[in-house]
């Protein structure tokens, strides 16, 4: 079952169809530690219609705070020893990928986030940037993982590599994080098999893919949940970018016009523009 938020109300799909759902406020409904029931139990109230407005889609986040797990892929932490190397924080990377404890940092609020088809933002101090496609999940506030979506967690290279302290200038700024294009209800973790791929365009043509899988992350969903809410709360539940697996070489870096697209199977497309 799939969750979308729009400016007019959520929709459900299920099995293809769509529902208009109730006016249960947002942050209400994505706070339940019984999402997939409540649904499931209210969808025959629901209004079926023809279709989904697509234009309308937006970011599937109201108050929470997005936070992001890094280095949980070993593709991630050769990428940012290499990145870090001349800094002297290539050890960094490699401690942390070893260690029982994740990084853990805070990415985005919600007024950061773009949804589906808005343009994300390379910052005007920054010469190499990639968007970092991420499994992201949906936690409540008591710290049940009830959903997944789509993350892109911008990123500018060359300021993390400068030094590892700069990481929240080259993570956090307007625009800095996408997230859609819904929210897939499910209690049950998505299967190891599941692909996350990333492609890149260039005036229509691809300049990049790439992609993983769920069977390479280091680290488990639950284990960064865990981590994240030790004495921290979160009262309206929060999402939680899982890390990246792909990163596009070294040569490359994110132009003005650029399209993302990162796509989970069992959740859909999130597509954005850069600009
Ligand atoms: O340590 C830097 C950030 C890592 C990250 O964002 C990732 O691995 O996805
Ligand atoms: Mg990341």
């Amino acid at each position: 079952m799939k969750l979308y938020r729009t400016a007019v109300a959520y929709f459900v799909e299920q099995d293809s169809q769509f529902f208009r759902g109730d006016d249960t406020a947002w942050d209400v409904l994505i706070a339940k530690d019984d999402l997939a029931d409540y649904l499931k139990a209210s969808l025959f109230k629901f209004a079926a219609v023809p279709t989904l407005p697509s234009a309308e889609i937006q970011a599937p986040i109201g108050s929470q705070e997005v936070w992001a797990a890094g280095v949980t892929y070993f593709r991630s932490r050769d990428a940012r020893m290499e990145e870090a190397k001349s800094a002297g924080g290539g050890d960094f990377y490699d401690r942390v990928y070893a260690a029982p404890r994740p990084e853990l940092f805070m990415k985005a609020t919600a007024h950061r986030v773009v949804g589906p088809n808005r343009k994300v933002a390379i910052r005007d101090d920054s010469k190499w940037n990639v968007p970092e496609p991420e499994l992201t999940l949906l936690v409540t506030p008591s710290g049940k993982i009830t959903g997944y979506t789509i993350g892109n967690d911008m990123s500018s290279r060359d300021i993390e590599g400068e030094n590892p302290l700069y990481l929240p200038q080259a993570k956090v700024y307007d625009r800095s994080c996408a997230l859609g294009p819904c929210i897939l209800v499910s209690p049950e973790p998505l299967p190891k098999a599941t692909e996350i791929r990333l492609d890149i365009l260039r005036a229509g043509k691809t300049e990049f893919s790439g992609s993983t899988t769920l069977e390479s992350p280091k680290r488990d969903p639950a284990q960064l949940v865990e981590y994240l809410y030790r004495n921290n709360s979160f009262p309206s539940g929060c999402f939680l970018l899982t890390g990246t697996g792909v990163v596009p070489p070294d040569s490359f870096t994110l132009q003005m016009g650029d399209e993302i697209r990162i796509t989970i199977p069992p959740i859909g497309s999130l597509i954005n523009q850069v600009g």
